[in-house]
């Protein structure tokens, strides 16, 4: 049996935070491996990227994800409870739910209202003369998810919302101020959740048939029974948490138009539009790893897996490995052209299967947002991009050029 090659040092947490997206790509290019092993958060836990990896990893029999999530990513990103902690039967039952709410009709249901609000907003645009896209994003789409989930929702509360959903995107790998800030907005969020869906329960509130409210509040365990309402409440903050942080793609949508101005033109093709969101998701920095533990003792490629293992999957490693990805860090929409497609390469949202895995539930919604998004930015509106710092810092996770994204002179086209 081969001895997985190790990081010497004591505990490498703080390199991770550090080092941020490039953490086990650096240590892979390193060894010459995709497979090393390491200290995080005092735990032994080997890390993993490439194709194969990404293939083994996804195989529900060779792993769970009972206690995978370090507790200080439970307290701000995932809460406690919900899907992403589910194993075999439960899991797949409650991935059931989330799944039903994504048909093509729905799906393009909640792209229109992201469309909808975005022109809502176009007049207070063209006023202020100033406007950073993410923040603005941000909010169009919590009032758009709202409006989608069955989700009542004053104008008065949509920055608050806003803020406590965006608190607990960006504190997901946060230490000090940052990280309490994320976990004031989940506590909040969760109070505010957990009220609607007694509010369904009790007849007070009579969210559309469908909607995420309705669904969660009204689903039933394998055994009939329904969700505490807490777990109910950080289900309900599965959808609208994510959708909410669309909004770092759309960012990067903007960036990518800016930096290769040709592709305005061409994204009026569909086709082309679904090339370049795919390279968006693909190229940007966003979910660096997704964790799971050994179910049970097994060896690979000569290696050996001991049960209980945490073990790490470089999706931004993966997404840029440069034997899946020719010139991977080239912005080059066109290697999409063709692609057959593959549930183990492009994994910017996790790979395998959506219904019998962890993938995310949410992917079709997040690249119909975006083809929205790449249409309003180029079809609908045009701007000034004034001088500003877009740099991408691949330290930070969750990542964002640093100024969000400033347009100025926004007008509509025609
Ligand atoms: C899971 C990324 C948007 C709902 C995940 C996972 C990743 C991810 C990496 C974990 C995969 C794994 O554990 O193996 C993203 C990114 C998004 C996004 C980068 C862009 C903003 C969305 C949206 C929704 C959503 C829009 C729902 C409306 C979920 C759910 C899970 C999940 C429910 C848990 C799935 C499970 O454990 O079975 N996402 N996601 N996500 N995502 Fe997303
Ligand atoms: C979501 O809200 O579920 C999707 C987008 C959130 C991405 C935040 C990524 C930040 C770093 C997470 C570290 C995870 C360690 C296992």
């Amino acid at each position: 049996m081969a001895t997985i090659p190790t990081d010497r040092a004591p505990d490498s947490t703080l390199a991770f935070l550090r080092a941020g997206y490039r953490f086990v790509g650096q240590r892979c290019d390193r060894y010459g491996t995709d497979i090393f092993q390491t200290r995080l958060l005092l735990e032994p836990t080997i890390c993993l990227r490439g194709r194969a990896a990404a293939e083994l990893f996804y195989d529900a029999d060779r792993f769970v994800r009972e206690g995978a999530m370090p507790a200080r990513g439970q307290r701000t990103l995932t809460g406690r409870g919900g899907v992403q902690g589910l194993d075999g039967d439960a899991h797949h039952h409650r991935k059931a739910m989330f799944m039903s709410l994504m048909s093509p009709a729905a799906v393009r249901r909640l792209g229109q209202l992201f469309a909808d609000e975005w022109q809502v907003r176009l007049p207070a645009w063209e006023l202020s003369g100033t406007v950073t896209l993410h923040t603005e994003v941000a909010s169009i789409l919590t009032r758009a998810v709202c409006a989608w989930a069955g989700v009542p929702l004053s104008g008065g509360e949509v920055d608050r919302r806003t803020a406590d959903l965006q608190a607990m995107i960006d504190s997901a790998a946060a230490i000090g101020p940052r990280h309490w800030r994320g976990r004031l907005g989940r506590y909040r969020a969760e109070y505010w959740g957990a009220d609607l869906v007694e509010r369904v329960r009790h007849g007070k509130l009579s969210p559309p048939d469908g909607t995420a409210l309705r669904v969660i509040a009204e689903h039933r365990d394998g055994e009939g029974h329904r969700l505490p309402r807490r777990i109910a409440a950080v289900e309900l903050l599965n959808v609208l948490r994510p959708t909410v942080a669309v909004a770092r793609f759309v960012v990067f949508a903007a960036l990518a138009l800016h930096d290769h101005p040709a592709w305005r033109q061409r994204v009026r093709d569909d086709a082309e539009a679904g090339q370049f969101v795919q390279e968006v998701r693909r190229y940007y920095p966003f979910f660096p790893v997704a964790a799971a533990r050994v179910r049970r003792d097994f060896d690979w490629q000569g290696y050996h897996f001991p049960r209980g293992r945490r073990v790490l999957l470089d999706l931004y490693g993966t997404d840029h490995h440069p034997e899946v990805w020719p010139e991977p860090e080239r912005f080059r929409p066109e290697r999409f052209t063709g692609w057959p497609g593959d549930p183990f390469t492009l994994v910017p949202q996790g790979g395998g299967d959506h219904v019998a895995g962890h993938r995310c539930a949410g992917e079709w919604i997040t690249i119909e947002l975006m083809k929205r998004a790449v249409t309003l930015l180029t079809g609908v509106i045009r701007y000034d991009v004034p001088p500003q710092d877009l740099a991408v810092d691949l330290s930070r996770m969750p990542a964002l050029p640093a100024s969000g994204f400033v347009v100025t002179a926004v007008r509509r086209t025609g």
